[in-house]
């Protein structure tokens, strides 16, 4: 018979302190300034303490917690590399990377809230608009006065958004826009949308369209069994009619809203990363304090070959999204690098939070521990920004110079 050695469920009792200790196997922190060492340890602390205690419940409700929204402004996750003199924070890649992969260990949600302010929304106003447009929205949406969202997807127009149907009319004063927008991430309680649409000339431009325009409407999309803690709706235009001076000037086609996604598939591939740091230190702390057949799970064979793998795939994610991080600040990080990378920290998260979720046991699949909720949300990443698929087939374009989407 096993002998009993903690007293049942002891290590429940602490689940839902924040114990989290980083892994760093390979002593990647050398490879961090000490600017970069403290962004990361200030948004670390930052999560631990606002974000990891009421992650759970906001989950469970399927509610983003705008209360986060002054907090999430004053760390710098809304527009961490747009420029200062727009109220952005100024900082390089690395240090954008670092708080997206801080973000995320807390949560996707929130993460996912942080990418479209920053990466889609002020990043197309700071890339492709008038400097009226530049000094008029940045700050405001920097310091979270307003929220944006980002929509290109379109109910019948997914991977393929050159084919979208939402579309813009000139009638000289302004444009009417017409059509329909699906998944989009902070729609429902968003100030400010960036719209892409075709013109007459079926050429995609980018539009700012602003809550209370009339025919315009953000319905919200209910019955979600990942990243519930975001909150994802619809963008509807009836004949929504559009100042001309809300137009982004400075981009036509679809290279505007793809040059906006590598931005913001960039920071999802740090991100990634720190939910399956997340569920990494779950497990290990877990696996060495549940006790079966008399020792703890982690001194089995098979528990340590799933740990062994977890922190294996980790350091390489971690060393190659530090090397994009890298070329992104040198600006020679190409499209295809960036798709490689965010598929890659994606695809090890999600295996990760899985073998995570079954070292657990039973209390894997519950709100004590975060695994479940990574897992969940990951299904989302997976899948949004560009699917598994999609990045892969540009991988493959990439190194052969054949174009599978022809
Ligand atoms: P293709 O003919 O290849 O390209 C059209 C034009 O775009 C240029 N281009 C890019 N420019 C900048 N960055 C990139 N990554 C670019 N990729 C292509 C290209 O050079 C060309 O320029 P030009 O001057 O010749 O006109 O376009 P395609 O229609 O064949 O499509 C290619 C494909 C499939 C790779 C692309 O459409 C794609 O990436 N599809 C995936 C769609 C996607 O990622 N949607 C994301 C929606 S936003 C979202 O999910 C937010 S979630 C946010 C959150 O909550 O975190
Ligand atoms: P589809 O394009 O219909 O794909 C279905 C399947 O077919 C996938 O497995 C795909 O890989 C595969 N497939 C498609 N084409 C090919 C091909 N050529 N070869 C092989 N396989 C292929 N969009 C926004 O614009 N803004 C947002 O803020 C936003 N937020 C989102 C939030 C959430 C929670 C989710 C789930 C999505 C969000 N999206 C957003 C939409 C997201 O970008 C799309 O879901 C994604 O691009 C895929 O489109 P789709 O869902 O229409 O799938």
């Amino acid at each position: 018979m096993s002998k009993q050695t903690s007293e049942p469920n002891d290590i429940h009792r602490s689940a839902k302190k924040d114990l989290y200790e980083a892994p760093d196997y390979y002593q990647i922190d050398d490879l961090l300034s000490e600017e970069h060492k403290l962004i990361r340890d200030s948004v670390r602390s930052w999560v631990k303490k606002e974000v990891s205690p009421i992650i759970e419940d906001f989950a469970q409700k399927a509610q983003f917690p705008k209360h986060l929204i002054p907090g999430l402004a004053e760390i710098g996750a809304f527009g961490p590399t747009i420029p200062t003199n727009y109220g952005g924070a100024g900082l390089d890649y690395i240090s954008y990377g670092l708080i997206m992969q801080e973000i995320e260990r807390g949560d996707s949600g929130i993460r996912s809230a942080a990418s479209v302010q920053g990466s889609l929304v002020m990043y197309p106003i700071y890339a492709y608009g008038s400097e009226e447009q530049k000094m008029h929205y940045l700050p405001k949406l920097a310091s979270g006065e307003y929220m944006g969202c980002f929509g290109l997807t379109e109910p019948d127009h997914g991977s393929d958004p050159g084919s979208m149907i939402t579309n813009i009319k000139d009638m000289g004063d302004y444009f009417l826009l017409n059509g329909a927008k699906m998944w989009i991430s902070n729609s429902p309680f968003a100030d400010i949308a960036i719209v892409w649409a075709k013109d007459e000339e079926g050429i995609i431009r980018g539009l700012i369209v602003e809550k209370g325009m009339e025919g315009f409407s953000a319905p919200e999309i209910h019955g979600k069994w990942s990243l519930r803690a975001s909150a994802s709706g619809e963008l509807v235009f009836d004949n929504v009619k559009v100042p001309k001076k809300n137009v982004l000037p400075n981009v036509k086609g679809l290279k505007g809203p793809l040059g906006c996604l590598n931005q913001a598939r960039y920071g999802i591939a740090w991100g990634a990363l720190g939910a399956a740091m997340d569920c990494y230190d779950t497990a290990l702390r877990y696996s060495k304090e549940r006790i079966q057949f008399g020792r703890p799970i982690g001194g089995f064979q098979l528990q340590q070959k799933k740990l062994a793998e977890m922190i294996t795939e980790i350091t390489k994610g971690q060393l190659l999204v530090w090397r994009l991080g890298v070329l992104r600040n040198e600006n020679r990080a190409s499209p295809a690098q960036i798709s490689m990378a965010k598929r890659n920290s994606v695809e090890t998260a999600i295996n990760i939070a899985r073998e995570a979720r079954q070292i657990l046991g039973g209390m894997g699949i519950t709100g004590e521990y975060p695994v479940m909720r990574h897992m969940m949300n990951l299904e989302s990443v997976v899948t949004y920004e560009g699917t598994h698929d999609i990045h892969l087939l540009i991988t493959g374009m990439d190194i052969t110079g054949l174009n599978a989407f022809e």
